[in-house]
């Protein structure tokens, strides 16, 4: 079989932060691919076909080919960007200095900013139970890890190097969430929100947000939802109810 690519890139994402990341790399690249949505909510990600293109049952997948599949956000990142950015526009050469510092950051985000902010989204919005612990724990991890990014952006304009690449995309896609989901006042870290809006502006991560087609809501609709979550898990608040159970 030849080695990818194979220039025909099919992208199984749904509106999330995870989604958004691959999802702003194609836009940036401007590479043709289709985009098929999956519905977290009805568990299409643990149907076995898709299984098969992630045994981690988790979006985003991307396949390219017929047969060729990268799973993880992070690694499907790399791929797009070692077959489809020739002229390394948002990555760096293999080996440099800049490359190691790029996919520095580029981990920081996938073992820490990530689950970490995941998990306080769970406890604030999602959990079927109030844990003042859980909040706790998993918010201030979420807040120390936007300070070492603001440790950075304080005196840089991206994470690594002088331009803007996966990194800051990888964690863009978070960070942008933590103010709508955690109520975290974002201008307690000015270069961070500098830095967000210096993303956020871009023409194709505005397409990407809607990626996939029908899927994604506006800040507006999210903001109302989200609230409407928080409420009920407030609501568990000073009770001993475990919604899990029936
Ligand atoms: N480390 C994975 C995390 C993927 C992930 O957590 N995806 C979430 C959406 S952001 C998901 O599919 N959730 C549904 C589930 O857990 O079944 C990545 O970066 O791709």
């Amino acid at each position: 079989m030849s080695a990818p690519p194979y220039n025909k890139l099919t992208y199984y994402t749904a509106a999330t932060p995870n989604g958004l990341k691959p999802a702003i790399v194609l836009e940036e690249l401007g590479v043709p691919y289709e985009a098929r949505a999956i519905d977290i909510r009805k568990n299409e990600q643990k149907e076995e076909w898709f299984l098969a293109i992630n045994p981690n049952g988790r979006i985003p997948a991307l396949k390219d080919g017929d047969d060729f599949r990268v799973f993880e956000s992070g690694a499907i990142m790399l791929y797009l960007t070692d077959m489809y950015d020739k002229e390394k526009k948002f990555t760096y050469p293999h080996g440099s200095q800049d490359y190691y510092e790029m996919m520095s950051w580029l981990m920081f985000q996938m073992g820490g900013l990530g689950p970490m902010q995941g998990q306080a989204n769970h406890f604030r919005a999602m959990a079927p139970v109030y844990s003042a612990y859980g909040i706790k724990r998993y918010l201030d991890e979420t807040k120390r890890l936007l300070g070492v990014l603001e440790i950075r952006l304080s005196k840089a304009d991206w994470l690594a190097g002088d331009k803007y690449t996966i990194a800051d995309i990888a964690s863009f896609s978070w960070a942008r969430g933590a103010p709508l989901f955690l109520d975290i006042d974002i201008s307690e870290f000015p270069g961070v929100d500098r830095w967000l809006k210096r993303i956020e502006e871009r023409p194709a991560v505005q397409r990407a947000k809607k990626v996939p087609a029908g899927a994604a809501m506006s800040d507006e609709d999210l903001k109302q939802l989200l609230q409407s979550m928080k409420d009920r898990v407030d609501a568990l608040k000073g009770t001993e109810k475990d919604e899990s159970k029936p």
